[in-house]
Formats: structure tokens, sequence, C-alpha cells
């Protein structure tokens, strides 16, 4: 509410101050004198002064209203460096900014009409064409390089030993697909696609497949220290892997596997501990517009202990298996859960 209030004060004094001087400048035509007196560009170029001063004073005001809704450190190699881009960055092009608007109003001030002041033309110079062309260019050059440094760590190969994970979108929620003990993905086929028991179309021909583990609800398990590649594609229209706390975004589009990869570095318990926040989560947004359900398809990454992520592969049933109980291999886990299938299966059929 204070804010509206003051947003709606800075709007009357801007219209004050231009109503004043529309009403000096009719006062001095109905006096016969020029258009504008020197008068109105005093107050003008006051008024350009108090511009600048209150859009700083804006800018101050933002950083310390957001300063502490800011996004953790970065959890990832790749998302500290991307920090330290952002950084370089923004005091580069902070400082030229400073710069340029301070002498913009600065000149427009210094410089106001007054009596017996006659402009100054000169219509080219090439040097100075030069020089400002020259050295953004080299500025800029720069700065992409930073970038593409970074965009070409994150989409390279993936180092040898990394974990492979895949992620598919879907209206609205992610799929993740873990490779199991084979530690690879089996085939799919989106013919195969069946919302209750084939969410991602596996191919069960393929022995691959047998032990492959699906999270449907989007949980995402990682190592901490470990490089983990992603996988990604979409099963209906383009959906997006946003992970904000490893400053990544990949898009998920139908047909075609995109990858990055990534090695987090802090657990889910440390940055519960970081954040002094228990109820923390790392985030998987999608950040591609996609129906109307978009808000709602988040999915988290749980960074783990390498013994905490033994024990919740262990923990899980290949989907195969929960989906196929009577089938299940001899091999695969058969414990308690299994009456659960088999009530799942009567229900059904009750049906
Ligand atoms: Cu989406």
């Amino acid at each position: 509410m204070s804010i509206f209030i003051i947003v709606l004060l800075t709007a009357l004094v801007f219209i004050i101050i231009y109503q004043v001087g529309k009403a000096s400048e009719h006062v001095s035509v109905l006096r016969g004198e020029d258009k504008l007196s020197y008068k109105t560009y005093n107050i003008i170029a006051w008024a350009l002064v108090l511009v600048f001063v209150g859009g700083m004073y804006g800018l101050y005001i933002c950083n310390e209203h957001f300063k502490d809704k800011m996004l953790p450190d970065a959890a990832s190699v790749t998302g500290v460096n991307y920090d330290q881009m952002f950084k370089v960055t923004l005091i580069t092009t902070g400082l030229v900014f400073f710069a340029t608007q301070a002498l913009l109003f600065w000149f427009a001030f210094r410089y106001k009409s007054t009596e017996g002041r006659k402009s100054f033309y000169f219509a080219h110079s090439n040097k100075l064409e030069l020089l400002w062309t020259t050295v953004p260019a080299i500025a800029m050059a720069i700065l992409v390089a930073f970038g593409l440094k970074n965009w070409a760590a994150q989409t390279s190969d993936a180092p040898a030993d990394a974990s492979v994970v895949e992620i598919v979108g879907k209206q609205f929620n992610w799929v993740v697909r873990y490779p199991g003990a084979d530690n690879e993905l089996g085939k799919r086929n989106y013919t195969l696609i069946n919302e209750a028991n084939n969410v991602l179309g596996l191919d069960w021909k393929d022995p691959h497949n047998m032990d492959d583990i699906i999270s449907g609800t989007g949980e995402l398990h990682v190592v901490v220290n470990k490089p983990v590649k992603l996988l990604i594609n979409s099963r209906d229209v383009i959906h997006d892997v946003g992970l904000p706390h490893f400053r990544m975004k990949m898009d998920a589009v139908p047909g075609i596997t995109t990858t990055i990869w990534f090695t987090p570095t802090i657990t889910t318990d440390s940055m519960k501990a970081i954040t002094k926040n228990p109820n923390f989560v790392y985030e998987i947004s999608c950040d591609q517009m996609c129906g109307k359900g978009h808000y709602s398809m988040r999915g988290t990454v749980i960074v783990e202990t390498p013994e905490q992520h033994k024990k919740w592969i262990e923990s899980q049933k290949s989907y195969y298996v929960e989906n196929h109980p009577e089938t299940a291999p001899a091999a695969a886990p058969t414990a308690a859960p299994k009456a659960d299938s088999v009530a799942k299966d009567k229900k059904v059929a009750l049906k």
C-alpha cells in the first residue's frame, strides 16, 4: 500500500511540475515573449536533476528490497561460474550505465539554454566514431566469450563417470527415469505410451528396460560431487527443465533429446542448514509456458550422499516390476510393496 502511495505521489509531483511549466509557457506567450523563457529552461534543468537523483534512489530501494529474496549460492560447479560471469557483466555494464547517465543529465543541466549561449555543432568525427564503436565491441566480445565458455561447459560431453538420468516433461509434470543396475536406459517408443502402466512408452522387448526406475512425481535424485547428465525430452509440447539453484536450464523438445550435465556440490541437507530453512528443496521448474497447468509443473532435485543414494535406489522397484507384478523376474526385489500392487489390481478388476 505504501509503495502504491509513493508511486502515486511521484506521479502527482511530475504532473504538477509539468502543469506549472505549461502555465508559465502560456503566460510568456500572452506577454509576447519567446515561447519558452530562460526561467522555464531553468526549471526543466532542475527537474532533470531530480529525475536522475530520484532514479538512482529508486535503484537503491529496489536493491534493498530484493537483496534477501535472491537465490542462495549456486549449488553446482557450472553455477558458480555463471554467477561469476553475471557479477563481471553487472559490474561492467553498471559502471558504464552510471557514467553515461550521470553525463547525460549533467550535460542537460550544465548546458541549458541561457542568455547569450550559442549552440556548437559538429557533424562528424571519425576518431570519435571509431572509439565508441570499438571499445563497446571489444568489451561485449569479452563478455560474450565468458558466456560461450559456460554454455559449452554445460552442453559439452559429460565426463565418462557421469551418471545418466532421463527427464521427460509432459502436461503437467516431470517424469524421471534412472537406468537401474545395468546402467543403461532401455529403448522407448511413443506408440507404446500408456498413462496407466507405461508412462514413457518403454519397449518391454528391450531387456535394458527391465530394471529402469521411474519417478512419476518428478524426483531427481543425484549424488553430491558426482557429475550427472540429463537426457531431456518431452511427451507433448515444448517444456524447459529449469534448475535455478544450479543456474541451468534446457528446453525439453518433443522428438529431440537435449542434454545438459552438471556437478552438484551441496547436498539438500547442507542447503537446509545454509539457508536456515528446514523445508528447503531444490526445485525443477518448467521454464517454458506450456499450457494452463504450467505453474504447477514442479519437480524436485534431491542431492544426497553416495550412501543415501544407494539406500534410495535399493528402496525402489523397477517400473516393469511395479506394473507387471505377476511376471516379476526372480532377481527383482520382491519385498512387501508387492501386496500394494495386488490390491491395486484387484481394485481395477472390481471396476
Ligand atoms: Cu511445461
